[in-house]
């Protein structure tokens, strides 16, 4: 049974995945991490955590060892929007945070389990169903340091045996942990803006379709590709999976199933726009299919009934003055 290190763990991602690996591989196996020591109860209070800078490679290897970890799931990451406000930082964490990683990965003989993005795809890419092995010259830091990361892994993986595994994830939906700052970040304030406010204004404008995928479906993924069978895998790092492609309008659309008076307007900004122009509109996941039975569970209906489900829910709770929910709930 593994071992895993989680880094940058009290993300959007790494709070969920934190809680879906301590169930699954058990609470003792799994030791969460970040660079900086956050209140969030649910992965702070109810297992292992180290606060740990990704850069700081002696103290990665000093964890690893006080572990016995045998997998890494590296998270830690600047995402596309605040890349583009701070580059040279995007750059530093996301390549030689990763590079660092590597290293001790394969001083140690550790797996390492990566996601890369829609991002490593540009504006020269196919932009409908675009496929697995393609044209990839992104035009933002984040892409850049995305597709750099893909083939640093396959190296690592062709040079020095390491068992390295990826996903190149669309936007992810989730209502535990705000997104991070990324240009999909829309597809979850969204929902948040409907129960409060019901309304909301878009920064991406009507028309423009991205991948998606609710977060349930993220992790099942992460476990899915991990265990997967390597002797069936050709490709390693950078597997396409997608869930849906979905445009503002067509959110909406589904928002008002549950709430029929929900209004979307527009005020595009232009960075953000430009970045979403560049992406794929939506994915071809079929090697992910072949390759290790990929299959999502939520198209967009069945994410909408959830996300509201979830959210009033969580808005009951706080009306009651409950304390928020752990990982078990
Ligand atoms: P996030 O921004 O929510 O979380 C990233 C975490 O990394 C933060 O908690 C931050 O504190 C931490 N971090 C930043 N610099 C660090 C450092 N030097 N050392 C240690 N930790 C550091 O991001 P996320 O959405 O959880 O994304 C996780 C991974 O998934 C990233 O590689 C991202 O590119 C990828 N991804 C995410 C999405 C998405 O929609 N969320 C989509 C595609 C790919
Ligand atoms: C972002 O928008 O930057 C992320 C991603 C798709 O990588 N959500």
């Amino acid at each position: 049974m593994r071992r895993i290190l989680i880094t940058g763990s009290l993300g959007q991602i790494g709070t969920e995945l934190t809680c879906h690996f301590r169930r699954e591989y058990g609470v003792d196996r799994v030791v969460a991490s970040d660079l900086i020591r956050k209140d969030v109860p649910e992965v702070i209070g109810e297992g292992h955590f180290e606060q740990l800078d990704v850069l700081d490679a002696e103290r990665l290897a000093a964890v690893v060892r006080a572990y016995n970890i045998d997998t890494v799931v590296h998270l830690a990451a600047i995402l596309s929007a605040i890349g583009e406000e701070i580059p040279q930082r995007a750059f530093d964490v996301n390549m030689n945070g990763l590079y660092k990683v590597l290293e001790v990965a394969r001083e140690y003989k550790l797996a390492v389990f990566t996601p890369s993005s829609i991002a490593a795809f540009g504006p020269s890419t196919p932009a409908d169903r675009t496929p697995q092995d393609t044209l990839q010259r992104p035009n933002t830091m984040y892409g850049v340091t995305k597709v750099a990361g893909e083939l640093l892994c396959d190296y690592y993986h062709h040079r020095y045996g390491i068992d390295t595994r990826g996903v190149r994830l669309p936007g992810l939906i989730s209502y535990k942990t705000p997104p991070g700052g990324g240009t999909t970040d829309y597809a979850v304030h969204i929902y948040y803006e409907a129960i409060r406010q019901g309304r909301y204004e878009s920064y991406i404008a009507e028309g423009t379709k991205m991948d998606m995928m609710y977060m349930p479906d993220c992790l099942k993924a992460f476990t899915m590709l991990l265990e997967a069978d390597p002797a069936r895998l050709k490709h390693r790092n950078a597997f396409n999976i997608t869930a849906m492609s979905v445009s503002p309008e067509e959110i909406a659309a589904s928002i008002r199933q549950h709430l029929p008076d929900f209004q979307l307007s527009f005020k595009v900004d232009p960075v953000r726009q430009a970045i979403a122009d560049s992406w794929p509109n939506s994915m071809d996941d079929s090697c992910a299919q072949q390759e290790w039975d990929w299959k999502p569970d939520y198209d967009l209906s069945a994410m909408t009934a959830d996300m509201f489900a979830q959210l009033r829910k969580d808005q009951g709770n706080k009306d009651e003055g409950s304390p928020p929910t752990g990982c078990g709930t």
